[in-house]
């Protein structure tokens, strides 16, 4: 009975409140206010800000009839029957500092990065490449089950990544093991949960390419295609009421834009002001579907607008351009409390995964295209030898330290510690197929493609299954 009044006491003092501002509510004083003051008194309003919108007051037209005052603005009265187009005429323009052949294109402008920063930035992206090169090898050859490479989408990894702090959360789709490799996570231990060993943080549960690492901020991947998208508007709301200096950042790509998720995400972090950027990868293919099947907007840029939240478009293949952009984001986004668009364009020059043949869809010289004439590691390499930090030496170096590190150390031991291992890829193996006979929905046939993937490698290492 007490609560109740409590409660009734409570709804009163919400009404008096939105009874004395509701004929001002969308009065244009209230505009006046800064957005901070302004967001307050609104979310105080809560419950009672429905009937503020139907009440005639709010609609009092000081203008006589050619603005009506509406939430979010006056909104202008035109006589014509005016559509608005489908299309713009002209395509937003895309943000770069580099041109293909790593030159600053006139009238350049970008965050100066340090020598040591720069230096980092480029190795690890020839390591992600070299990495993605050995483990795609060794799926080849039996030895990993599944595997997801980067290849061509290094910048977009690497320099991203470099642009955050180390609190800022990472929530990933799959392809980018750089922003994890840029971090610290060892090359033992991406070959660790790719071999499913007992070293794996997943302990073997995942499926191969998919990690996660609470002490990096990042994670764990999920296949399901743009979850991991409103994860993070969640996350950076959670970030925003603890007043932490940090932001969340997830990354998807093209197909992930074209998920209902992707979609509520972005509404849901307008409305809430939630310190969140979007980058999307837009690299032409969503597995074999291209995007003139996905969307016929002017890309995903666009999108953000449409949502209420600011973008951009970048060269995805430009380091520099996306270091830049990513950086400027992550100040407006912690700083203003706003999320943040990135569409960064690009090209997915490696087949989709290890379980696809991408020339069966696409014609193999636009690949090689890409592959070389738009190479964002060759790219960036010019760069930093323009400014004197790199050369022919260097070079050599880092690729002799790469092999001894990928061949020797790393491959030798993962095949040890997988034999090491058999008992937990059993486990793992076990469990997966106990799951397989339950409901057939999306997922269960997912897990169903990987238990069938895991069943070949465990029969080629530990025997045959009787189930
Ligand atoms: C919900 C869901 N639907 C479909 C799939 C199958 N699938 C896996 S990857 C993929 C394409 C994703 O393309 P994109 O987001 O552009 O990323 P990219 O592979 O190009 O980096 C699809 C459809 C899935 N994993 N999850
Ligand atoms: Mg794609």
């Amino acid at each position: 009975m007490r609560k109740s009044t409590a409660i009734l006491s409570h709804f009163k003092s919400k009404m008096n409140l939105s009874a004395s501002l509701r004929s001002n509510q969308f009065h244009p004083n209230l505009r006046n206010l800064t957005t901070h003051n302004r967001n307050s008194v609104l979310f105080s309003l809560l419950s009672s800000r429905r009937f503020a919108s139907i009440s005639p007051s709010a609609f009092k037209d000081p203008l006589q009839n050619q603005v009506m005052d509406f939430p979010g603005g006056p909104v202008e009265f035109i006589p014509e029957m005016r559509f608005i187009s489908e299309s713009s005429k002209e395509r937003i323009p895309c943000y770069r500092v580099l041109d293909d052949n790593g030159q600053p294109i006139l009238g350049h402008n970008f965050v100066q990065v340090s020598e040591e920063v720069a230096l980092k930035m480029y190795t690890d992206m020839v390591t992600l490449r070299s990495m993605d090169t050995i483990f795609y090898e060794a799926q080849r050859q039996g030895r990993i089950s599944f595997y997801v490479t980067a290849i061509g989408e290094e910048a977009i990894n690497i320099a991203s990544a470099a642009a955050l702090a180390m609190d800022d959360v990472v929530f990933p789709q799959y392809r980018e093991a750089g922003v994890l490799l840029w971090r610290g996570f060892t090359l033992q231990e991406f070959t660790n949960q790719l071999f499913s060993n007992k070293n794996d943080n997943g302990k073997g549960r995942q499926m191969p390419a998919h990690y996660g690492s609470k002490k990096h901020n990042y994670f764990t991947v999920a296949s399901t295609i743009a979850t991991q998208i409103s994860h993070a508007v969640g996350a950076a709301y959670s970030l925003k009421m603890d007043k932490k200096d940090a932001c969340a950042v997830t990354y998807f790509g093209d197909g992930g834009s074209s998920e209902g998720d992707f979609h509520a995400a972005l509404n849901f972090a307008a409305v809430t002001e939630a310190p969140v950027i979007f980058i999307c990868r837009n690299n032409g293919w969503a597995i074999s579907t291209p995007i003139s099947d996905q969307f016929r907007s002017d890309g995903v840029v666009v999108k953000g607008q449409a949502y209420g939240v600011r973008s951009i478009r970048v060269d995805g293949n430009d380091a520099l351009a996306i270091y830049s952009a990513v950086q400027a984001a992550r100040q407006m986004a912690v700083t203003e409390e706003r999320p943040i668009l990135i569409e960064a364009l690009t090209y997915r020059v490696g087949h989709h995964t290890t379980s696809d043949d991408s020339t069966k869809y696409r014609p193999a010289n636009e690949i090689e295209w890409w592959r070389v004439a738009r190479d964002p590691v060759a790219r960036f390499r010019k760069w930093i030898e323009n400014n004197g930090w790199w050369n022919d030496m260097a070079e050599s170096e880092l690729i002799n330290n790469l092999r001894q590190r990928l061949y020797v150390d790393d491959l030798l031991a993962i095949g040890n510690n997988s034999v090491n291992g058999a008992s937990e890829v059993h486990q793992a193996t076990k469990c997966v197929l106990r799951y397989i006979k339950g409901t057939l929905d999306y997922r269960v046939w997912f897990n169903f493609n990987q238990g069938f993937n895991l069943r070949g490698f465990y029969e080629r290492y530990c025997g045959t299954i009787n189930c």
